[in-house]
């Protein structure tokens, strides 16, 4: 057996005290399916509250310093006072996505559709969002289209190709200088026939098109099934255009499940390639964000949860000895190569974090901290009426 050492122990434990997910604004709030909104006693009535549910997952995690935002579901009259306030909370504003799918407008899509009067109406939204970035300090603008059509033959593919980048070159002309834009593909849905940024591939050749500064967002749900998107992540590192994930975990299409619970080895997989990529370094320029709805799971613990996934699948690929590794790989020892790898995996990191949060001043099992803290049962007193996630808000 290989013995995994890979990085020292040290500097295991280094990167993984810099580790940093950002959580997304709407799962604390309700959300559910095209059958059911299910509410929740104490969800956040406002980006406000959101942020504060957001706080309680860093103060139990230590790795969830920031929070994504989503516009117009987190809209407020005051962004830089929103920003204050997550100061306050001693968290941070992070990514602001885009939402450019909630209209009636958009029936025929945004930035792809024939009609300019809505082409308009979806870049003037994706300019503001840039305007949301200034007040708030966000680098990252995350844009994802529902944009597709539903039959063959119901509006020219290529002509909405054109639509798209002419839309994209105009918000990426409005960035400052330290700002990227995130291009987020996704296979179908809601557009079942052809959805206009469905793959990686086509996320990247609009990236390359644009300019350095625009990059690929990988949601681990926006696949088909069994796609490797290990090899994805690894491709776009290489091209340097990997620029964030959004994690979650699948089963049939985008389920929004908590990321590393229908598939941990493919977490471990993908964060394999992040590490051997170079991307877990102190100055990455990838970004790590859950995207998760818990529609009947609680909210907080279920992100904590998640974090905790994160990070395990973190610490077992930082487990994999890249020179056992490439000796094997070099001697074409095949069961050699991957058993470095099943080692790493098949180790118990749970007691390596539980140490390096009591180094750091939070308690071994953060879901119990979480628990005990009576947080849930206080905000459940406090908050009557919570909003729903964004979804038919
Ligand atoms: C689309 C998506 C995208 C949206 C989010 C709410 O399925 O993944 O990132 O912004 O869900
Ligand atoms: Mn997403
Ligand atoms: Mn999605």
């Amino acid at each position: 057996m290989v013995t995994p050492h890979a990085a020292s122990h040290s500097d295991t434990l280094a990167v993984l005290r810099r580790q940093h997910i950002e959580l997304p604004s709407w799962a604390f709030g309700n959300s559910g399916t095209r059958f059911k909104v299910f509410g929740q006693p104490g969800v956040p009535r406002d980006p406000w509250e959101k942020l504060a549910d957001a706080a309680q997952v860093h103060r139990h995690t230590g790795a969830a310093p920031t929070v994504a935002l989503h516009i117009p579901w987190d809209r407020v009259d005051d962004y830089s006072a929103l920003a204050d306030h997550a100061r306050d909370l001693g968290i941070g504003i992070g990514t602001i996505n885009a939402n450019v799918f909630q209209d009636d407008d958009y029936r025929l899509g945004s930035v792809t559709n024939s009609d300019p009067r809505v082409r308009r109406k979806a870049i003037d939204h994706l300019l503001e969002c840039v305007d949301v970035m200034d007040a708030t300090g966000s680098r990252d603008l995350k844009l994802w289209f529902a944009d597709g059509t539903n039959y063959p033959g119901q509006d020219d593919l290529r002509s909405r190709q054109d639509r798209l980048a002419e839309a994209l070159r105009e918000v990426y002309g409005r960035l400052a200088p330290h700002q990227r834009l995130q291009l987020e593909y996704k296979l179908f849905e809601p557009a079942f026939y052809a959805t206009d940024v469905p793959d990686w591939g086509t996320a990247y050749a609009h990236c390359l098109e644009l300019g350095e500064r625009a990059v690929v967002c990988v949601d681990t749900g926006h696949h088909a099934a069994h796609t490797n998107i290990e090899f994805i992540v690894a491709f776009l590192l290489r091209a340097g255009r990997l620029g964030a994930f959004d994690f979650n975990s699948r089963f049939y299409a985008d389920d929004d499940l908590m990321v590393g619970a229908a598939d941990p080895f493919q977490l471990f997989r993908i964060m394999y390639e992040v590490v051997r990529g170079g991307a877990m370094a102190a100055d990455t320029q990838v970004a790590f964000m859950l995207d998760q709805c818990h529609n009947i799971e609680p909210k907080i613990a279920g992100q904590i949860r998640s974090v905790m996934n994160v990070q395990e699948a973190t610490a077992k690929a930082l487990l994999v000895d890249p020179d056992a590794l490439a000796r094997a790989q070099e001697a074409g020892d095949v069961l050699g190569a991957n058993a470095v790898l099943m080692d790493a995996y098949n180790t118990d990191v749970r007691p390596l974090l539980a140490d390096l949060r009591e180094e750091q001043g939070l308690h071994p099992d953060p879901m119990a901290a979480h628990a005990a803290s009576g947080y849930a049962e206080r905000v459940a007193q406090e908050r009557r009426g919570g909003a729903q996630a964004g979804w038919g808000a």
